[in-house]
């Protein structure tokens, strides 16, 4: 069995559909502090499962003995700046009892998603390598920076088989996004098509390095199913879709809705972490390593947003 840990999120949701179109249904467990929404989603397992209740998650781990686990329930960045240290114990200490359940449980895979927040201020702002100077300066960033560290190390010292990414923003239609400074990306066309226009919390020139959904949940399983000795990364691999800013996003959207206006918040605090980030990356290992390609630019994911969202 596979267990999809923070199932009803952003990535969760559609993980966990297409883990069961590739397994059984009845494989895929889908973890999480809150019921799924079963309308949107094949029915399969669900468990009530907080990462920090080790108690909790002993009882789940006994009754369905996990071969892989996923583990995706994080605080994101603009949330995380404001409860600090409840970012740092569940993105923190989530992650090591997954670690030490997978020793315990002799748990053969383990899925740990980190992120471009991982990088700050003093980064390479454009096609940010792989390794370079990070000094993250959000919690978020923070805790995925030492949590990628944890995850080689249960590799080199455990040989515990952990894979990891590390996200761009992520455009999706099924769920919403919870509570990230990439989120925009996603507001905006719900609200190109409910009022021809949007308030960008982020400036005009802002750009982002920035994914498709389908993108992201194809290279994760990908990255999953590729043989542990091509792998040269343990830590956690930099991922690029597409890279935009929103006055780029607003003129692909024109294309579709010619009316459409966009204007600008100033001082929303999302802008400073923004700011601290890499506008592009190079993802050269996992080209190299797994044959990573991206499919979605920004036209086709403007359209099949816009597609979706209208049905
Ligand atoms: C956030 N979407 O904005 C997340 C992400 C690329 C950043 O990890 O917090």
């Amino acid at each position: 069995t596979i267990l999809v840990i923070g199932a009803n999120g952003q990535i969760g949701t559609e993980l966990v559909s297409e883990l069961r179109n590739i397994y059984k249904s009845d494989q895929v467990v889908a973890c999480d502090i809150r019921r799924p929404d079963y309308d949107t989603r094949n029915a399969g397992p669900f468990e009530f499962v907080n990462v920090l209740d080790k108690e909790n998650l002993k009882e789940v781990c006994r009754r369905y003995k996990p071969t892989t686990i996923y583990l995706l329930a994080a605080i994101l960045s603009a949330t995380g700046e404001q409860n600090p240290k409840l970012a740092w114990d569940l993105n923190m200490n989530g992650l090591l009892n997954i670690l030490d359940f997978a020793l315990e449980f002799n748990i053969k895979k383990i899925y740990w998603p980190s992120s471009i927040a991982v990088f700050g201020p003093n980064s390479p702002k454009d096609h940010t390598s792989q390794y370079c100077v990070m000094d993250p300066n959000t919690v978020y960033g923070f805790s995925k920076l030492a949590g990628e560290r944890w995850c080689e190390y249960y590799h080199k010292k455990h040989g515990l088989d952990i894979r990891s990414l590390r996200y761009p923003g992520l455009i999706s239609w099924k769920a919403a996004p919870g509570g990230g400074t990439t989120d925009y990306a996603v507001h905006i066309f719900h609200d190109a098509l409910k009022k021809s226009s949007y308030n960008s919390f982020l400036s005009a020139e802002t750009r982002l390095p920035m994914m498709y959904m389908d993108d992201a949940i194809r290279g994760t399983i990908e990255l999953m199913e590729a043989p542990a000795d091509k792998l040269t990364i343990r830590s956690s691999y930099n991922f690029a879709g597409m890279d935009f800013t929103p006055e780029d996003l607003a003129a692909e959207i024109r294309k579709h809705i010619p009316e459409f206006k966009l204007s600008y918040i100033s001082n929303d605090p999302r802008q400073a972490i923004a700011d601290s980030w890499p506008r592009s990356i190079d993802d050269s290992f996992a080209r190299n390593d797994w044959n990573w390609k991206t499919r979605f630019d920004i036209a086709k994911t403007t359209e099949e947003m816009l597609l979706h969202l209208k049905k």
